[in-house]
This record gives C-alpha cells, structure tokens and sequence, in this order.
C-alpha cells in the first residue's frame, strides 16, 4: 500500500504530485526515453505512468524495465486492458471507467486480472476513472465504448466520483483523454473536489504551466502530463518548479 498511502498522506497535507505518462507505442526503443527519464529526475516527478487505451506494440515491459533500472521514481500502470499488466512495476491503476455503462470496463477486465495481480507484487490502486467530454472524441472514449460526461454538467461527474468513493474506490482519475482538445476545466475539477475526500487525479491536455496550476488549485492531487512534454520537454521544468514552490509553502 505504499504509493496508495504516499498519495493520501501527500493530501492530507495538501502536497501536489506530478506524473509524467509515457505511451508504450510511442517508443521505438526504451533508450530513447533517457532524456525524459534523466529530465524527470533533475525535476520533481513524483511517478512514471505507463500504459495507453490502445498499445499495438509489445513494449511495455521493456518500456517499465528500462524505467525501473534507470531511476527511482514509481512506475504505476495505467493500464487500457487485462493485457497491460507488467510485474515488473511497483503498482497498477486497477480501474474501473465508472463514468461509463460498458460491463466490461467496470467489472469484466477485473476478474481476468485479479488472479494474475494476486500471484504478483504490483501494488493494486482501485481508481474510478471518469472521462468528461474535451471537444473531438479520443482514443479512450473510443475504445472504450462509453460515452463521456459533458463537460458542463458538473454534478454529472461529482455524483459520479462519490459513488465511486462510497463504492471503495481509494483514487478517482478525471480524464480528459490523451492529447484533448480541451483540458478539463477548473470548475469541473472543483466541483469534483469538493464532493470526495480521496486524492485526485486529473490529465489530458494539459499543456502549459498556466493548466497545470489550474487543475491544481481548483483541487487536483496529481496533474498527469503526456503529449504536452512529448512536444516540449521544458514544459516539464516549469511546472516541476511551480509544484515544487506550492509544496515548499505548504510545508511550512
Ligand atoms: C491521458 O491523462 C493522460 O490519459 C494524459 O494526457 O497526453 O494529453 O497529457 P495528455
């Protein structure tokens, strides 16, 4: 329960966390993710995720080994399927899409999984995963067959998010979806926020200090950040070095 416990204690004292999110099938070769690697840990990146709603390569073990034998930052799956689970990690999104009706992504993946997660040492992280609407459909949305929440109706979501928190879920992931057109906006995440007790996890479109210090105050515990570094990786330091002051005030 390590990184579960790391993330609600990191709450309690309204620290902020920042996870990069590396794509699997965006990697030819797991060395060329030496220069985010080293980036991340000249900065404050709290985790690695690694996972994406459609991976058509095999890279994924290569991609959290890699990870694994180069830093210490957590490497947590966030996986699209039951295919995604590399023992090799230390924890694992054991997510339920709960803003969606598809059986199979609220419970069914989860019984093929949870025999495999049992005979390893992944940390087992139950998240209710709530995408809401960011403009054109993503992968995600896609994929999975669900329809998101609008992005306007923001007790939609907050309902969404207790439900999952009175059903047991100990993390709740709003997501935009991987490069959305629109990231999720501070209204939303506040509402959320001010519904549930447990941390919260926001991404997708996430591409400036500016959103990240948004998502942040309006109550988001850790900002996921994708494509945006992909593109330009001295994003990364800027909003390390803003997480980095909000954590060093609050410490205080
Ligand atoms: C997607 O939340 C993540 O599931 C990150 O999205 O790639 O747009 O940063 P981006």
């Amino acid at each position: 329960m390590q990184i579960l416990n790391t993330l609600e204690s990191r709450r309690r004292d309204g620290k902020k966390s920042i996870a990069v999110l590396v794509d699997p099938d965006k990697v030819e070769s797991p060395d060329q993710l030496n220069p985010l690697i080293r980036l991340a840990n000249e900065n404050c990146v709290d985790f690695f995720f690694v996972g994406g709603s459609l991976v058509t390569t095999t890279n994924l073990g290569d991609v959290v080994k890699h990870i694994k034998d180069s830093v210490s930052i957590p490497v947590v799956i966030f996986p699209g399927s039951s295919l995604q689970i590399d023992p090799s990690a230390d924890a694992l999104l054991f997510l339920s899409l709960i803003s969606g009706r598809n059986a199979e992504l609220l419970i069914g993946q989860h019984v093929i999984a949870a025999p495999i997660l049992k005979s390893n040492k992944l940390e087992v992280m139950p998240t209710g995963y709530i995408l809401i609407n960011s403009g054109r459909p993503t992968s995600v949305a896609y994929i999975s067959n669900t329809m998101p929440i609008p992005e306007d109706k923001y007790s939609l979501a907050a309902c969404t998010a207790l439900a999952g928190e009175m059903l047991g879920l100990r993390l709740i992931y709003l997501d935009a979806g991987s490069g959305a057109e629109n990231e999720i906006s501070a209204k939303m995440i506040s509402s959320v926020r001010k519904t549930i007790t447990v941390p919260l996890i926001v991404g997708g479109g996430i591409d400036t200090g500016r959103k990240a210090i948004a998502a942040l105050e309006a109550g988001a515990d850790v900002i996921v950040i994708g494509n945006a570094i992909e593109k330009d990786p001295d994003l990364l330091t800027e909003i390390s070095d803003k997480v980095y002051d909000w954590n060093q005030s609050v410490a205080r």
